[in-house]
């Protein structure tokens, strides 16, 4: 009711332009005569945000109002993306504002141009994060989204000589009109020193951590809308000195020293690491990771006592996602602040903790399973180090009582004694949870019977699967709005809120008019696309070849690499006048290699040194085109997929644990080529394998290739082709006469090839030629395309939701209508 006493905020077109107005003029000083980009952007955000808020607070309140359960998704990353847009779209108003605009002399487009993405991840799994923001808004499920709000996100990636370089992403620099601070949400956050432990005068075991420093951590709130009607919030801690502390206690009278300690607190939450499936080992992570981890049970502890609940209800009332082993410190610090500060029982807090929390894995990759050393993590986190010392003895006791061996006691142990002694994250993150998913069928499976198999065999019933999904109403309701409104004048807007609907497209596959309304769009974004790429790289592509695309983290798992030799074998057969099969092809790439990972920046090196070659020979740069997109984030992203014709997905088998990049091409239409990686299996059952071009070894063959001695060298020398292919790479002819530059990848591929290219090239080159012949009938294209879409509905990320719903978190969600 004090709700629906606030002024209300109309949706109109009229009422838009006047807030937008009045924004304008109160909050930034300006009349739209003088008005820079800037300003307009904001004004316009901040007439969006008044209205998502009122969503937020409504949901709040009806969620606060069933006392219902709440999932807290603890993550260090995300990637929302541009907010304007969306927000527009969720409000269902984006005509009103596009009119109200227009009545100014504005442009909508313009202005959305002018809004700086929070780059607060590094791919997949920030964006994955997002994505369940969304669906989990749209759906009604309570939860709040904590993380770390860094001052610098992922860098900005820039290519200069065909090398990346990077460059500080300065996201703030501008304000955010989307985030509100809370300084009255604030938690304190200790780091290092000692532990003192003793028996009290009531015969109580009590421990004290008696640290060397303490900063603090604020919240900033930003409203994530669901599709019309709900709304939560990403809350993230940012961190800062804490004043008293300083100023009067450790260095009185030396106020320099203090503002320094200020510095070094601020410094936590300056940047996000930019490594993704690769570890840093780094102390500022460990710190980063802790702070954010404690800030967030703190605050849900402090949510749970508010309503007047029990802490020993906790795991009633909360259900706490862990997003990979990133924030996995939190089962050893919900244990503490349970035991030494809320003087519970260990056996108790215990029993909450292990009730409380569900992990997802999102990789298989040994380099990035995450482990802290026992030094480092003993010397930040005393206590906690003890903490996890005593829930392994438990469970040692526990595996002891079953008859386990000491050979499977030492695998299944919290504590890695092989080399440096280090605590295993993913090990303390599945005996700390009640629920372990994967995010593909495939990858829960390899879960079960590889990472974990152990754990697998103790605790069957804990291990299940969450296939990944996407925000469809981003990934095509947003950013491919013709694709949209073609098919919700075929099928009605229903899709928005039940992507299955799309199946009702299934009828219309044959129907030329159909299709030929569907290419044209099709290539109408390609237009798009193609002048965006021009003014960012100054190479011009024609919007009617095919639109083959590669975009996703530069890896060697994901096998860019193999790519540029298709597009050097296509060079090399045009070059001896060997044009059968093949058509007018643009390869375009985008993605960010991490800063330290040498071969990935040479990939990088490497396909722009292929465009260099490709696009200016006069013999071929009609037929063929390659194209680097710097600084691929979600803004590009938007960009991208609608245009693409082919997605590439071609990691090898096993590797990728699901890809979210691969639903997002087929949701606008492309075609996969891929292998049976991650979710690709999944995606291929549901278009039918006729509309999905398979190619390479299974993950049983990959492994039995490997167990047999695999030797790259055999497929240089038996296949011709290739062996052209690699040796130019090393010929000098792409890289000024330097025969050297590129030696480092193919001494890679000939002597170890861990991912496989040489195996699987063949088959890849085979399968490319296929589907350019498929290209040239546009009939058969178009019926595959639309049946890509039609069958794509199961890969929304409401779909996710529900399914963590039911399988997980046991929470029914709580729409509100309005
Ligand atoms: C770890 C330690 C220190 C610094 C950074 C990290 C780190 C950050 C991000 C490690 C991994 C990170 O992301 C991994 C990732 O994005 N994985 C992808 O997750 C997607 C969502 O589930 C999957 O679709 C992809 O297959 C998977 O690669």
């Amino acid at each position: 009711s004090q709700i629906e006493n606030t002024e209300k905020i109309g949706f109109s077109k009229e009422e838009i332009k006047a807030s937008f107005l009045k924004k304008l003029f109160y909050n930034l000083g300006r009349v739209p005569q003088v008005a820079t980009e800037n300003d307009l952007y904001k004004a316009l955000a901040l007439t969006v945000r008044d209205r998502a808020f009122r969503q937020f607070v409504r949901s709040t309140a009806e969620f606060a109002q069933k006392d219902a359960r709440a999932v807290a998704y603890l993550s260090a990353e995300y990637l929302p993306g541009p907010h304007l847009g969306k927000n527009l779209l969720n409000l269902e108003i984006t005509d009103e504002t596009r009119e109200a605009l227009k009545e100014l002399d504005l442009d909508l487009d313009e202005i959305l141009r002018e809004e700086v993405e929070p780059g607060l991840g590094n791919g997949g799994l920030g964006r994955l994060a997002s994505c369940y923001m969304d669906s989990m808004a749209t759906l009604g499920v309570p939860a709040i989204g904590y993380g770390i709000r860094y001052e610098f996100g992922i860098f900005n990636q820039n290519i200069k000589n065909g090398w990346q370089s990077e460059e500080t992403d300065l996201w703030l620099h501008y304000g955010n009109p989307w985030e509100v601070v809370r300084p009255e949400i604030a938690y304190e956050i200790k780091f290092g020193g000692r532990t003192e432990h003793w028996v009290d005068e009531n015969d109580k075991y009590q421990v004290e951590w008696i640290p060397d420093s303490e900063l603090k951590g604020t919240a900033y709130d930003t409203p994530i809308l669901g599709y019309q009607s709900n709304g939560i919030i990403m809350r993230l801690w940012k961190a800062e000195a804490i004043e008293s502390f300083d100023f009067s206690v450790y260095n009185v009278g030396d106020y320099y020293k203090a503002v320094e300690k200020k510095m070094r607190s601020e410094n936590l939450t300056k940047v996000l690491y930019p490594n993704d499936e690769n570890l840093s080992g780094k102390e500022l992570r460990l710190k980063q990771q802790y702070f954010f981890v404690s800030c967030s049970l703190q605050d849900i502890i402090r949510l749970q006592l508010m309503q007047g609940r029990k802490l020993e209800d906790l795991h009633k009332k909360f259900t706490i996602q862990l997003n990979d082993t990133h924030p996995s410190i939190a089962v050893a610090e919900l244990m503490r602040l349970l035991v030494d500060e809320h003087q519970m029982e260990w056996v108790d807090a215990w029993n909450i903790t292990k009730n409380t929390f569900a992990y997802t894995n999102h990789t298989l990759l040994p380099e990035a399973l995450e482990r802290w050393s026992v030094g480092l993590l003993g010397r930040l986190l005393p206590r906690h180090l003890e903490i996890i010392y005593e829930i392994n003895n438990r469970f040692l006791n526990e595996l002891k009582e079953r008859n386990y061996n000491g050979e499977q006691m030492a695998r299944m142990s919290l504590i890695d004694e092989s080399g440096e002694t280090s605590v295993r994250m993913a090990h303390l993150a599945t005996v700390g949870s009640y629920k372990v998913n994967g995010v593909s069928a495939l990858h829960s499976g390899l879960l079960k019977k590889q990472v974990l198999n152990d754990f697998a065999d103790l605790w069957p019933e804990k291990f299940t699967n969450v296939t990944n999904g996407v925000d469809h109403r981003r990934f095509l309701g947003v950013s491919n709005p013709r694709l949209s409104e073609l098919i919700s004048k075929k099928i009605g807007k229903h899709w928005l809120t039940d992507l299955m609907q799309l199946h009702q497209l299934e009828k219309f596959s044959d129907d030329k008019t159909f299709q030929k309304k569907w290419m044209e769009i099709k290539l109408q974004n390609k237009k798009e696309l193609a002048a965006h790429m021009e003014e960012r790289t100054g190479i011009s592509v024609d919007p009617k070849m095919l639109f083959d695309v590669h975009v996703k983290r530069i890896h060697e798992y994901k096998r860019q690499h193999l790519k540029v030799l298709h597009i050097l074998s296509l060079y090399k057969r045009l070059k001896n006048g060997d044009d059968k099969n093949i058509v007018p092809t643009a390869f375009i790439f985008g993605g960010k290699a991490a800063p330290g990972y040498f071969m990935a920046k040479l990939i990088i090196k490497l396909i722009n040194s292929v465009g260099d070659l490709v696009n200016n020979d006069e013999q071929v740069k009609d037929r063929l085109k390659v194209v680097f997109l710097p600084n691929f984030n979600v803004k590009q992203a938007q960009v991208v997929y609608p245009a693409a014709d082919l997605s590439e997905q071609i990691s090898l088998a096993g590797k990728e644990a699901s890809g979210t990049g691969n639903m997002k091409f087929a949701l606008n239409g492309a075609l996969t080529v891929g292998t049976l990686d991650g979710a690709n299996v999944e995606i291929r059952e549901e278009v039918g394998d006729e509309n999905f071009f398979l190619f390479g070894q299974s993950t049983e063959e990959v492994q039995k290739t490997r167990a047999e001695g695999y030797r790259p060298y055999k497929y240089y020398e038996q296949n011709e082709e290739l062996r052209e292919v690699l040796d130019l790479l090393i010929s000098g002819e792409l890289s000024d006469g330097d025969k050297e530059l590129f030696r480092p990848l193919y001494n890679n591929l000939l002597q170890q090839d861990p991912y496989q290219l040489l195996k699987d090239y063949q088959s890849y080159i085979d399968k490319q030629e296929e589907i350019h012949k498929v290209w040239s009938k546009p009939g058969e294209w178009a019926k595959k395309s639309i049946l890509n879409v039609a069958n794509i509905g199961k890969f929304s990320s409401d779909r996710s939701i529900k399914d963590y719903c039911t399988t997980i978190w046991k929470i029914d969600p709580v729409r509100v209508e309005d």
